[in-house]
C-alpha cells in the first residue's frame, strides 16, 4: 500500500522541517486484523514527527493513501460514545441559537462520520449535508436520515457544491483537519463553502495538551498535523479566513474549538492563546526538544509496571480498540505475553485483533466475567465514562491502569 515522504512543510511548503520524535515503522493505527488475515503481512510506516522552523506546524513526514486509512472498513463511529453525543448536540443548539439557523440555513459537516452531529439539525428542521468518505459510517448516517454524500471533501467538490448554489451558514468539521494530506486545498475548500456571513467550527487536538501530557499516542498515520494556535492562524489567514475565537475543550485529551470567519474579528480567547504560546516558546524547536526523552520514560515505566505484575501472576487485559492504543502497545511493544484481551464496545471491532500485536478484542461486556486483575486504559481519554460503565468490575476488585502521563494503578 502506497504511502509519500513529504520533505516540505503541510501547511506553508517550506523545507525547514526538524524531526523532534521518532516512534518507529508502525502498523495502521485503524487497521484491526481479521481473524481470517492473521497470516497475512500488515505493512508499516515510518512515523516521524517534525517542527515547521517557519510557521510552527507539528507534522508527520510520510502521507499514507487516504483511500487506505478511510474508506473500506474504517472502524471509527462516533455515537459509540454518549459523552460525545451530548458535547456535539450541545454544540450544535448553541449554533443554532448563535447564528438564528432556520429552515432557510445550510449546515454543512466535512468527515460527518454517522449522522452523530448533524441529527440534532435535522431535530430542529436545518437543512444538512454530510460529507465521509467511510461507506459504514455515512450508510448509518443515511439510515438516520442525515443525507451524506460518502466522499472525501476537497477543494473541487466545494466548488461543485457552490456551483449547485449550496454555499454554507455553518460548516463542521471534528477531527477531520488533521486527517488530511491537502490541508491548503481543504481550508480553501472551507473558503469556497462559506456564505460570507457564514462561519466555520471545527474541532481539533490541542498540541499543548498532547506535549503537556505525553499524549505520544495521539500519534499515529490517520493525524497528519498536530495544531498549536500559531500554526493555525497562520493557515487560516492564508485563505482569507479568520480564526476570530477559541474554547478549550476537554475531549480527546484536550482540543481546541475553532471559531473561524471570512470576516476578521478576533476575540480575547485567540489573542490570549497566542501571547501564551509565545511565551512558552512554541513557535521555537526548544518547547519539543525534550519531548522525546519523556516518551521513552513512559515506555520503560508503563513495561516494568506490566512485567512486574504478569511476574506476580497477575492477569491483564485492557480497554479500548482506540487507534491511540494501537500506536501505544506497538511503539512500546506491548504484546501478548502481558495483555490478554482488549474490550471495545464498538460491534465492527469485536472478533478482530489490534494492529501489529495481533491482541484479540472482546466485547466490553465480557469485561466483568473474564474478570483480570487489571485493565489498562487505552482509551484513556474516555476514563470517567468507561469506569463508570464498568463500576461492577472495580466493585469486584479489578484495577485500572492509566499509561500516560505516567503510567500507575488508579
Ligand atoms: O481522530 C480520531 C479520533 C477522534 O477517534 C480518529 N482518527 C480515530 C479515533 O481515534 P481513537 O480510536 O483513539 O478514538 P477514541 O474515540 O478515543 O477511541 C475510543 C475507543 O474506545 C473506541 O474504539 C470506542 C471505545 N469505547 C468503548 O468501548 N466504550 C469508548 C467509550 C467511550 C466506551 O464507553
Amino acid at each position: 500500500m502506497p504511502s509519500t515522504f513529504e520533505s516540505r512543510c503541510r501547511s506553508c511548503d517550506s523545507d525547514n522541517l526538524e524531526v523532534f520524535l521518532d516512534l518507529g515503522n508502525t502498523p495502521l493505527a485503524d487497521r484491526l486484523v481479521s481473524a481470517d488475515a492473521l497470516d497475512a503481512p500488515e505493512p508499516r510506516y515510518p512515523l516521524k514527527v517534525a517542527f515547521c522552523h517557519d510557521c510552527s506546524l507539528v507534522q508527520i513526514l510520510e502521507t499514507v493513501d487516504p483511500e487506505v486509512l478511510f474508506t473500506d472498513n474504517y472502524p471509527y463511529f462516533s455515537s459509540i460514545s454518549p459523552f460525545l453525543l451530548q458535547h456535539s448536540r450541545d454544540n450544535a443548539l448553541d449554533l443554532i441559537e448563535r447564528r438564528r439557523l432556520d429552515q432557510d440555513s445550510l449546515v454543512v459537516e466535512l468527515a460527518s462520520n454517522d449522522g452523530y452531529l448533524l441529527k440534532n439539525y435535522v431535530e430542529s428542521g436545518i437543512t444538512v449535508l454530510g460529507i465521509d468518505p467511510a461507506d459504514g459510517p455515512a450508510e448509518a448516517a443515511e439510515r438516520i436520515n442525515v443525507p451524506t454524500l460518502c466522499d472525501f471533501f476537497t477543494i473541487d467538490l466545494a466548488r461543485r457544491l457552490a456551483d449547485q448554489g449550496k454555499l454554507a451558514d455553518v460548516v463542521h468539521g471534528n477531527n477531520v483537519l488533521a486527517h488530511v494530506a491537502d490541508t491548503n486545498g481543504f481550508v480553501e475548500g472551507i473558503k469556497i463553502l462559506l456564505k460570507p456571513t457564514g462561519i466555520a467550527v471545527i474541532e481539533v487536538p490541542y498540541l499543548k495538551s498532547l506535549i503537556d501530557h505525553c499524549e505520544f499516542d495521539t500519534i499515529y498515520h490517520e493525524h497528519l498535523c498536530y495544531f498549536s494556535v500559531t500554526a493555525l492562524d497562520k493557515l487560516f489567514r492564508r485563505h482569507g479566513l479568520y480564526l476570530n475565537e477559541i474554547k478549550h475543550l476537554g475531549i480527546h485529551g484536550g482540543s481546541l474549538r475553532l471559531y473561524v470567519e471570512p470576516i476578521e474579528d478576533v476575540q480575547a480567547s485567540v489573542s490570549e492563546a497566542l501571547a501564551d504560546e509565545y511565551a512558552l516558546g512554541i513557535d521555537t524547536i526548544r518547547y519539543f526538544e525534550d519531548f522525546s526523552l519523556r516518551v521513552q520514560h513512559v515506555k520503560q515505566s508503563l513495561l516494568a509496571l506490566l512485567r512486574n505484575l504478569k511476574a506476580e501472576g497477575k492477569r491483564i487485559g485492557a480497554y479500548g480498540a482506540a487507534a491511540k492504543g494501537a500506536t501505544l502497545i506497538n511503539f512500546i511493544g506491548i504484546d501478548t505475553g502481558l495483555i490478554d484481551f482488549v474490550v471495545d464496545r464498538n460491534v465492527h471491532k469485536h472478533g478482530k485483533r489490534m494492529p501489529g500485536q495481533r491482541i484479540p478484542i472482546l466485547p466490553a461486556e465480557q469485561l466483568i466475567e473474564l474478570m483480570p486483575d487489571y485493565v489498562l486504559l487505552l482509551a484513556w481519554n474516555f476514563a470517567d465514562e468507561i469506569r463508570s460503565e464498568q463500576n461492577a468490575y472495580e466493585a469486584s476488585g479489578g484495577q485500572f491502569i492509566v499509561p500516560i502521563p505516567e503510567p500507575g494503578i488508579l
